[in-house]
């Protein structure tokens, strides 16, 4: 739902820059001999030429446009030069446009602060910069003004055509101006500046908008493009909002949308004018009903974000039609694929922004089978994120059986009978709620590098921590999981708590991985293939479909993407952990961590030695009768610990590599002094865990 903010100030400066074309100006950039030539980028499944995804502005001008497919674009256009998208593990490899886009991102970061809002667009707030400039060098004082800020189109000016450039100019410079205007004209110099920059060193060109808030700049950014800027002065947003398709706003392209069209005959943002704040309260609550009545009027107090990195790393992969996935070792194939990508990006994303991602999200599509499928959404699961290929996508599992089990359930439920078919159009996963890491983790992650311990662990989960969540795209900016606690500010106790997390997971997951690759280095001898992830094995509150009380085959169709984390590793009892864990698990651990049960290993060997026989696709599909779940409840190696950190004995941490003995006391004694002012007895993820309010 949106939120109604209240505008800080009407005399802000914002910025939204939108690349232009931009896939096809990075492979033009690839391949200089396409430059000025009617071009487009394709996806690479090659199916009547493929999808068109990113269409130049050269072929535009042919009637080429996104919703075609390679073989139309050509009939219309005979000398399109059709660039297929890079592929990597089957699928899309968007990293060359990432890194363009992050390249574009430093340079426009220069001037204020930036947003990156997806891969190809930005908000910057200037305000502080065009108030300098007004006050310093304000746009009458400029000698000669550049041809890039003259070009700019101001909303709300009329001239006859020969005469655009002179009214413009006189705008841009005029003494007596409101000072709103005077300071968006500051902004045209400053952005027209900016995207010059861009062009020099990266060749891309782009367009903006110019206004006094988001919202608006949003808006006037794609009024002229290419390679051009469009001002929104405040006289001029009546006349720019007022014929404007209500569905063309932003969070009014679905439901809402929709119900003020139909309900109260909303067709433009004008027609909303008529409408007063009390009324559209009524009819969709306070929040809502004061957003749609300041929207209307051109107000949005949203504010631009520091942020220049992504805030969630997505992967993902449509299956339309007839290439739906229908069994859990179609699904698991693809999860291995994304985990392993995922577990690149944020392996890099740790290594180079020192940022680690908390929150592991499956989205899917599930085609419609019937009437009651029809009705029913795929649910989006959340949990909290571990890093590892393999136990990315061993969570990822488990999320979609969750998701399915619920999709099915109720479809089963509307039917009044058992399961019936399924088939998944969409798969992603996501990695949200990033934070950075505490100053002083460094040495104690360098020191689990070198130790094989290849990523920090984050909070272990069970079947209570996989949530529900909202809708969330795989884009740079995209909005993470719906609970509430992720979306809240970080206080400075929840950094902290980060800090405490880290460690205690550091120290814990030592231990869990050795334990676990203990197992598997069990379980790899008896295999005849490559067995399954290191906690594939069962869990005892893994989802498991209610209706049906069989086992669920997960077959060991990842051999290659467990390797990162086995590759050569051999295992190592680390020294001093197992007290340390003894400490914990004594102190109020809730469960404990156990060998798996001779019946789990007994399942997966007959899984294992099924795909020797040549039946490595002999998939129990669901429509068959429901998922088979082989994972019993048997692998315990998953902890919820409750640390009580007044209990937490400071010797443990003489246990710890002499390296990182200060920095983790040094971690501990704030922390206690925090716990001290707190109620007693709470316990360190209690009293740090952001959702203890709930
Ligand atoms: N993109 C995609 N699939 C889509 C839409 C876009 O993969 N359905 C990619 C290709 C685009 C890039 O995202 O180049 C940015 O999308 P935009 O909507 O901003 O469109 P363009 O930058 O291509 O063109 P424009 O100049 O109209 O903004």
């Amino acid at each position: 739902m949106p939120v109604a903010r209240p505008e800080s100030s009407d005399s802000r400066v914002i910025a939204h820059v939108d690349m232009d074309c931009f896939y096809v100006q990075v492979e033009q950039r690839r391949q200089p001999d396409l430059r000025g030539q009617p071009t487009a980028v394709v996806q690479y499944n090659a199916w009547k030429g493929g999808g068109l995804i990113a269409v130049g502005y050269e072929a535009r001008k042919f009637g080429v446009k996104r919703s075609m497919r390679g073989d139309e674009a050509k009939s219309v256009c005979p000398e399109i030069q059709l660039v297929t998208v890079p592929v990597a593990r089957g699928k899309a490899d968007l990293s060359i446009y990432r890194n363009a886009g992050s390249e574009v991102v430093a340079i426009l970061s220069r001037k204020g602060r930036c947003e990156r809002a997806s891969i190809d667009e930005v908000y910057l707030d200037l305000t502080e910069a065009a108030e300098k400039m007004l006050s310093e060098t304000p746009p009458e004082s400029v000698e000669a003004i550049n041809d890039e800020v003259i070009k700019s189109h101001v909303l709300g000016l009329s001239a006859e055509p020969s005469d655009v450039r002179q009214t413009v100019r006189e705008w841009l410079c005029q003494r007596n101006a409101d000072r709103r205007d005077k300071l968006l004209a500051c902004g045209a110099f400053i952005v027209a500046e900016l995207r010059m920059q861009v062009l020099k060193e990266t060749q891309f060109t782009c367009s903006a908008g110019i206004a006094h808030n988001k919202m608006l700049a949003k808006l006037a950014s794609g009024m002229n493009k290419p390679a051009q800027q469009t001002v929104v002065p405040f006289a001029s947003v009546e006349s720019l909002l007022d014929p404007l398709p209500i569905r063309k706003m932003k969070q009014l392209g679905g439901k809402l949308g929709h119900s003020l069209q139909d309900d109260l005959g909303v067709n433009t943002v004008g027609d909303l004018l008529q409408f007063s704040e009390e009324k559209l309260q009524d009819r969709y609550g306070i929040n809502t009903g004061t957003w749609l009545w300041n929207i209307a009027r051109g107000i949005n107090g949203d504010e631009v974000e520091s942020r220049v990195l992504p805030k969630s790393h997505g992967t993902g992969k449509t299956f339309p039609g007839r290439n739906c996935l229908k069994t859990i070792d179609g699904i698991e194939r693809w999860l291995s694929k994304f985990s392993e990508e995922l577990a690149e990006r944020l392996e890099a994303d740790l290594e180079q922004n020192k940022r680690i991602a908390q929150t592991l999200t499956l989205h899917a599509s599930a085609s419609k089978a019937n009437e009651a499928q029809s009705q029913k959404k795929f649910p989006s699961k959340s949990c909290p994120l571990r890093y590892g290929t393999n136990k990315i996508l061993e969570d990822a599992l488990n999320l979609f059986q969750a998701g399915l089990r619920e999709y099915l359930s109720s479809s089963s439920k509307a039917h009044g009978n058992g399961c019936s078919g399924w088939g998944i159009t969409n798969l992603s996963i996501s990695a949200s709620k990033i934070v950075d890491i505490p100053s002083g983790t460094c040495s104690i992650m360098k020191y689990f590098h070198s130790q094989d311990q290849r990523y920090p662990s984050s909070k272990e989960f069970d079947d209570k921590e996989i949530h529900e969540s909202t809708a969330l795209s795989p884009s740079v900016g995209s909005e993470s999981s719906s609970r509430k606690h992720l979306l809240e500010p970080e206080t400075e106790c929840s950094k902290d708590g980060t800090k405490m997390n880290i460690v205690m997971n550091i120290v814990m997951q030592a231990h869990l991985d050795d334990k676990s690759r203990m197992f598997e280095e069990k379980t790899q001898t008896s295999f005849c293939r490559e067995s399954l992830p290191s906690s594939t094995s069962a869990k005892k509150n893994e989802p498991q479909l209610d209706s049906v009380g069989e086992e669920t085959v997960i077959k060991d169709a990842i051999s290659g993407n467990r390797s990162q984390d086995q590759k050569g590793k051999a295992f190592k009892e680390k020294q001093g952990t197992s007290s340390i864990l003894q400490f914990f698990q004594t102190q109020n651990c809730s469960s404990s961590i156990q060998e798996p049960k001779e019946e789990t290993v007994n399942a997966i060997q007959e899984t294992a030695e099924s795909s020797c026989s040549g039946k490595a696709d002999d998939t129990v599909p669901l429509e068959s009768g429901g998922i088979r779940n082989m994972h019993h409840s048997a692998d315990q190696s998953r902890v919820a610990c409750m640390y009580k950190i007044d209990e937490i004995d400071p010797n443990v941490v003489d246990e710890l590599p002499r390296e990182i003995q200060e920095e983790v006391r040094a971690w501990l004694r704030p922390q206690k002094r925090a716990n001290n002012t707190t109620k007693r007895g709470s316990s360190i993820t209690h009293y740090f865990s952001p959702n203890k309010n709930m």
